[in-house]
């Protein structure tokens, strides 16, 4: 029995907004065509419930049945064991898509996330982080631009690794940084233009537009 709840926040600021990682288990769920229910806890005040399912006050989480998990990462690989139209069930199809979550989070996001942080503050000035930041980025970029350059998806067809990988680009793609890696943001741009995607983004915006 499937029982599917995602909690994500009432409310965010306007910038994050079609951004908070909520998009990445909508996308999932979308994509596979899971029923599920979204509920909200306040961006403001997170109480000891919230902490008791994601242990850095952050979000999401979701819920399957009594199981609760947090980490997007970890949210889409349980959703991947329900859904053939997210990871392949053989081993060898399995261990592909696993190969290239964690890519898209150790490898490329942990690369990204401090970029973006900076870009988002506008602290750019060519100080000797910043430029570190920018090359450690631009490394990341180039074998992420060999390897997409020569396929339509990361692990055979359409998988979590790609709402990963894709979701993680996304925000590089907003913040101007795909603009020497043609194959990166054409990746992004078939990713996104996936009806899932688009769905889930529209539910995020509408759900954080319905408490301003
Ligand atoms: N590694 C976590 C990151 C979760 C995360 O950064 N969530 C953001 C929204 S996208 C958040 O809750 N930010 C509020 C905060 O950190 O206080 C995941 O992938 O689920």
């Amino acid at each position: 029995m499937i029982d599917l709840t995602l909690t994500t926040f009432d409310w965010v600021p306007e910038t994050p907004r079609g951004y908070v990682r909520d998009i990445r288990v909508r996308w999932a769920l979308e994509e596979a065509g899971l029923p599920y229910r979204v509920e909200s806890v306040p961006f403001g005040d997170r109480n000891a419930e919230h902490f008791a399912h994601q242990p850095f006050g952050q979000v999401p989480w979701l819920t399957d049945g009594d199981i609760s998990i947090f980490e997007s990462g970890a949210i889409l690989l349980h959703l991947g064991e329900r859904s053939d139209a997210l990871m392949p069930a053989d081993p060898r199809g399995r261990i592909e898509v696993v190969k290239w979550l964690f890519a898209a989070l150790n490898s490329v996001e942990a690369a990204s996330l401090p970029w973006s942080l900076f870009k988002l503050s506008g602290d750019t000035a060519e100080t000797p982080g910043w430029k570190h930041l920018d090359k450690f980025l631009a490394a990341r970029l180039q074998h992420m631009e060999t390897v997409l350059a020569g396929r339509e998806w990361l692990a055979g067809d359409f998988s979590i690794a790609d709402i990963l990988m894709a979701d993680v680009l996304r925000l590089v793609d907003r913040l101007d940084g795909l603009a020497k890696h043609p194959a990166c943001h054409d990746y992004v741009a078939r990713a996104s233009a996936r009806r899932s995607f688009v769905k889930a983004h529209a539910d995020q915006m509408a759900h954080f537009a319905a408490a301003d």
